[in-house]
């Protein structure tokens, strides 16, 4: 069986971050291997929470992680809070040769999430040129770049050797977009617009896009299909609390029969 390691942390509630890769990864026939980069009681964008954080930790489980000898095919990183944890990822991935997919977290709406500082963000900047795919929103877009113009930022990247550059979040009246550039083509995909944000939804999509990429999918089918499943799992959610996430697990079937319909 194909092997994709999972860096990210593990939140008891939220259905984030590993809560939601695990299970993604998994159904659809990939063996799921986490890394927790910390532990949650709940993901932060509830009003309490505490967090144990696994930083220490890290070159101790690679380097066990080392001695099984193990090949991975897919690496797929997060959320990270400190540039030891980059710098600990970053080594790892030199060790391997897999497809490495980096969901850049710095931020959203513009804004630079809490405790993104320059540093860590450069160090940020610095991973995701060892990625074959990142997916960005567009703030990400231009923290990593500088460069306000999404077409223009996505370029300069794929210019510096990503692969894929997807960037997610796109708005356009009533719609939202999902947008892939390569080298030598661009397109776009465009789902329902729900106004918010929902806690996990974009682990759901490096996940699925990431599982998808291991299928042996290229990137364009990937990212339509992801962006098509999180939509309709939003159409079809019962949500009291944005942070409690989307109900996702009702429909996890449905990607692991995609995957083996179109074997
Ligand atoms: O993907 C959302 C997420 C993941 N992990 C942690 C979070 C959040 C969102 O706030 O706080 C710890």
């Amino acid at each position: 069986m194909k092997k994709c390691a999972l860096i990210n942390d593990l939140s008891g509630f939220g259905k984030c971050s590993l809560g939601a890769a695990i299970p993604v990864i998994s159904v659809m026939g990939i063996e799921a291997h986490p890394m927790p980069t910390a532990a949650l009681s709940n993901q932060t964008g509830y009003e309490s929470y505490k967090m144990a954080d696994l930083s220490g930790y890290m070159p101790e489980f690679f380097n066990e992680w080392k001695k099984l000898n193990v090949d991975f095919d897919g690496i797929l990183t997060g959320y990270f809070s400190n540039i030891n944890q980059i710098e600990c990822v970053l080594n790892f991935i030199k060790s391997q040769h897999a497809l490495v997919v980096v969901d850049p977290v710095m931020g959203d709406g513009g804004e630079r999430y809490k405790g993104f500082s320059d540093e860590l963000c450069g160090k940020i900047q610095e991973l995701a040129l060892y990625a074959d795919i990142i997916t960005p929103n567009e703030t990400e877009l231009f923290l990593l770049t500088g460069e306000s113009n999404t077409e223009k930022a996505a370029r300069s990247l794929i210019e510096r050797g990503i692969g894929s550059v997807v960037v997610t979040g796109i708005k356009d009246s009533g719609k939202i977009g999902s947008a892939v550039f390569e080298k030598d083509k661009s397109e776009i995909f465009y789902t329902k617009y729900t106004d918010g944000s929902y806690s996990g939804t974009g682990d759901l999509f490096s996940a699925i896009v990431t599982g998808l990429a291991l299928c042996g999918r290229d990137t364009f089918e990937a990212v339509k299909t992801a962006a098509e499943f999180i939509s309709f799992v939003l159409e079809n959610s019962e949500i009291e609390d944005r942070n409690n996430g989307i109900d996702f697990e009702k429909y996890l079937y449905g990607l692991g029969a995609y995957i083996l319909e179109k074997q």
